[in-house]
């Protein structure tokens, strides 16, 4: 690569279901051109437009980068810093933290991480080392989409193994429920859907592109699913197309979901969830008469009764047998360890001297005003100023002076300015990783282009030159990249070693598409699929999934949606300028009857508020979005709009029925013009 030119094949990290081919030219030794791969066969030859801008702008600007370890010298939030070098960075934090491991012990250090990459070394080492130290996590997917996770686990034994994309060509009908692919997977957008040759079902509140070019789109209000989806039972009970024999012989509980169903009937459901008794038929009819796949998305499940809809919709593939066969199945999403993965192996949980520590997201904030229960926090992959609930809360409690808080990151967050120690992360660009995507079944290679802008390093080398400095001597903790790239590619059966996977980028693995519950074994304790059953109170649910509604609020507040824009990938690319001058005055999309009702035009400023907190934006009346609910979009970056916050201004974390997850769709506010605070709306 010390020659002229030029071209490095990788893989595009970022929490997305297209996990993109990317090519990357160099020129003595620098970027100068990202794009997409013209053999990749999911992307094939684009990427998407925020990649797009980010990947050929502020990621290889190092002018835009963290490029060297920073000491605070300014207040917490200020983001005054002192460059430091990382002997004595490292030095001076690993001289704190053993102090705080004296006096309060390791669960007072806390730690957060998630989606800022997703490539299996980037994401997955630093586990390692907070094993061994023995640190408080910050459970990752509270944040996201654990109420569904867990609710899934529950019934089928296993909510990481979906449907293979692969297989869609044998389903007649594909449901997408609370799933935006023309956001969060654009490519399987723009390609998937079409070459399956299936009709498309979605279910979503919002007319989003993907439901614009669906054969059926039933506009729900938030909130309803669960009696949606009972109304499709009941079509179907009604019309004798309940596949008795699967029920027999795989599931348990099934009479207690029985008694709600024939209550259910489409005119009693057309009144909560706002879909016309005649769509939900056609609905029920179009799923019933398969194969049918299901996909279930993120944003279904972050709601109050996340765990409950998660379970009734659920039903659907459980009722019409739509499991184990050909062109059927459902989707959350799909994890590593069917393609080899020991993710053991790559966190080493067997370092942990006591029981693992983790509080919920939506606990963070009040954990760190607790001063004796957070001594310390590391936020790596993770920009929770942007992403988590609280906002002002959290803001409030980073600014604790007696907190040391170590920021990792690519990019000065709004995070980064609340540290005391910035140590800068170098991008996928600048190092070999893998990445094994999590909606088709695949191995890809993430192969560095460049090195590292200034004094970068991958989050890999942080921890180990943390673990050294801490003075631990686990071989574990100082592993090499190019060694467990191989052990990883090996485990996984897809290439003899990483350099053969990275000659070929991407291998659709396993070879032969996976059959989901092929042999129609459950791994719950039953062997069965557990529609009811004792083990869902002790998660916090209903023994069965019930037909139950959280209603739109009745007093002129609106319900709020956060969910993914396609200009973003959670707060990643809002520095980017062609992204940011979207975000300086967010759009918030409302029905013509609100905003007539309210006195609003389209165009206006109004402020969003509620008892948490406030967030400006400039109105769009459409009908996109139901009477009753406003659309903005999640984690731009706070510090680059007019009035310093996002979305997450308004959520108090309010959890799900299970798994202390995210219910940040319920979020219920009031919407006023701007400069009117007085002027009450009603
Ligand atoms: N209102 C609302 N809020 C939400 C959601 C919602 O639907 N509505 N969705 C939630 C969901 S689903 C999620 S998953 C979370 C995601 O929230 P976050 O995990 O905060 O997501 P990101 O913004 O993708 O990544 C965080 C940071 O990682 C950095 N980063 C990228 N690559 C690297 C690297 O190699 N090393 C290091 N150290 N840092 C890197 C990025 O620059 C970025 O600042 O947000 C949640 N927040
Ligand atoms: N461009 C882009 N892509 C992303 C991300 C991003 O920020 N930007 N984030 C990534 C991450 S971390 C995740 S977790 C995934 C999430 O991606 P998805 O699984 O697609 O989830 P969301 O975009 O949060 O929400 C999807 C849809 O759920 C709908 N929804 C909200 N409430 C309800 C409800 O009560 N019922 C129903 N049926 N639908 C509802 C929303 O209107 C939205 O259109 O996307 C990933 N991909
Ligand atoms: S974010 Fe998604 S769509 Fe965009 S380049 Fe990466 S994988 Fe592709
Ligand atoms: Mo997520």
């Amino acid at each position: 690569m010390t020659g002229e030119r030029a071209t490095v094949r990788t893989t595009c990290p970022r929490d997305c279901y297209d996990s993109c081919g990317i090519q990357v030219q160099v020129r003595r030794g620098a970027i100068v051109k990202v794009s997409g791969d013209p053999a990749h066969p999911v992307n094939r030859g684009a990427l998407c437009g925020k990649c797009m801008h980010a990947y050929n702008g502020v990621w290889i600007d190092p002018g835009a980068r963290l490029t060297r370890p920073l000491r605070r010298r300014g207040a917490k939030g200020e983001g005054a810093f002192t460059p430091v070098g990382w002997e004595e960075a490292l030095g001076e934090i690993a001289e704190r933290l053993r102090e705080i491991l004296a006096v309060s012990g390791p669960r007072a250090i806390l730690h957060t991480h998630y989606t800022g990459t997703c490539s299996l070394l980037a994401g997955g080492f630093p586990m390692r080392f907070f094993h061994r130290l023995g640190a408080t996590e910050v459970d990752p997917d509270t944040v996201c989409n654990k109420a569904g996770h867990v609710a899934l686990a529950l019934t089928f034994g296993d909510s990481a193994h979906g449907f293979d994309p692969r297989t869609a060509g044998a389903a007649r009908c594909i449901a997408v429920w609370g799933v935006n692919p023309s956001a969060s997977a654009p490519h399987a957008q723009q390609y998937w859907f079409k070459e399956s040759g299936a009709r498309v079902l979605v279910v979503d509140p919002v007319r989003t592109d993907t439901a614009a070019h669906a054969d059926l789109h039933l506009q729900i209000r938030p909130g309803s699913d669960a009696a949606l989806a009972y109304a499709m039972l009941n079509v179907m009970a009604r019309d004798g197309r309940i596949d008795r024999e699967f029920i027999d012989r795989h599931t348990l509980g099934w009479e207690e979901v029985e008694r709600h169903i024939a209550g259910a009937t489409p005119a009693w459901a057309e009144k909560s969830t706002g879909v016309a008794a005649a769509r939900i038929e056609e609905a029920a009819r179009l799923y019933v008469d398969g194969p049918s796949l299901l996909w279930m998305g993120q944003g279904m499940q972050r709601q109050r009764l996340g765990g409950n809809v998660t379970r009734a919709v659920s039903l659907l593939p459980i009722a019409t047998g739509n499991i184990g066969r050909p062109g059927a199945g459902f989707l959350y999403l799909n994890g590593s360890d069917l393609r080899g993965i020991q993710s053991d192996y790559l966190t080493a949980p067997h370092l942990a001297r006591e029981a693992p520590a983790t509080v919920s997201h939506m606990d963070l904030a009040a954990r760190l005003e607790d001063g004796g229960a957070s001594r310390a926090l590391v936020t790596w992959n993770n920009n929770i100023a942007a992403s988590s609930p609280e906002q002002r809360r959290l803001r409030q409690a980073l600014r604790r002076e007696d907190l040391l808080h170590v920021a990792i990151d690519l990019f000065q967050t709004d995070t980064v300015d609340y540290a005391d120690y910035v140590l800068p992360a170098a991008s996928f660009l600048e190092f070999d990783d893998l990445v094994l995507p999590y909606f088709h079944y695949a191995v890809a290679a993430q192969v560095g282009a460049a090195a590292p802008p200034g004094e970068a390093l991958p989050n890999q080398e942080i921890f180990r030159r943390l673990a050294a400095a801490m003075g631990y001597t686990e071989p574990e903790l100082f592993e090499s990249d190019a060694q467990m790239l191989d052990a990883l590619v090996r485990q996984t059966g897809a290439a003899k070693d990483f350099r053969t996977l990275a000659a070929r980028n991407y291998v659709l693995w396993p070879a032969r598409p996976h059959q989901q519950f092929a042999d129609l074994l459950f791994p719950t304790p039953s062997g069965r699929i557990e529609v009811a059953s004792d083990r869902f109170p002790a998660a916090g649910l209903s023994r069965e999934p019930r037909p139950d509604v959280e209603p739109l609020p009745t007093d002129g507040a609106l319900r709020v949606l956060s969910p993914a824009s396609k200009w973003l990938m959670n707060s990643s690319f809002g520095n980017e300028p062609k992204v940011s001058r979207r975000f300086e005055l967010p759009a918030a999309w409302m029905h013509p009857q609100d905003t007539g009702r309210l006195g609003l035009e389209d165009g206006d400023r109004v402020e969003i508020h509620n008892a948490t907190g406030a967030v400006q934006a400039r109105v769009t009346a459409s009908d996109v979005v139901p009477p009753g609910v406003v659309l903005m979009h999640k984690s731009s970056w706070p510090k680059l709009a007019a009035d310093g916050v996002n979305v997450n201004a308004l959520f108090d974390g309010t959890k799900t029925d299970t798994a202390e997850s995210t219910a940040v769709h319920s979020v219920v506010a009031r919407v006023r013009r701007a400069g009117d605070a007085a002027a009450a709306e009603e």
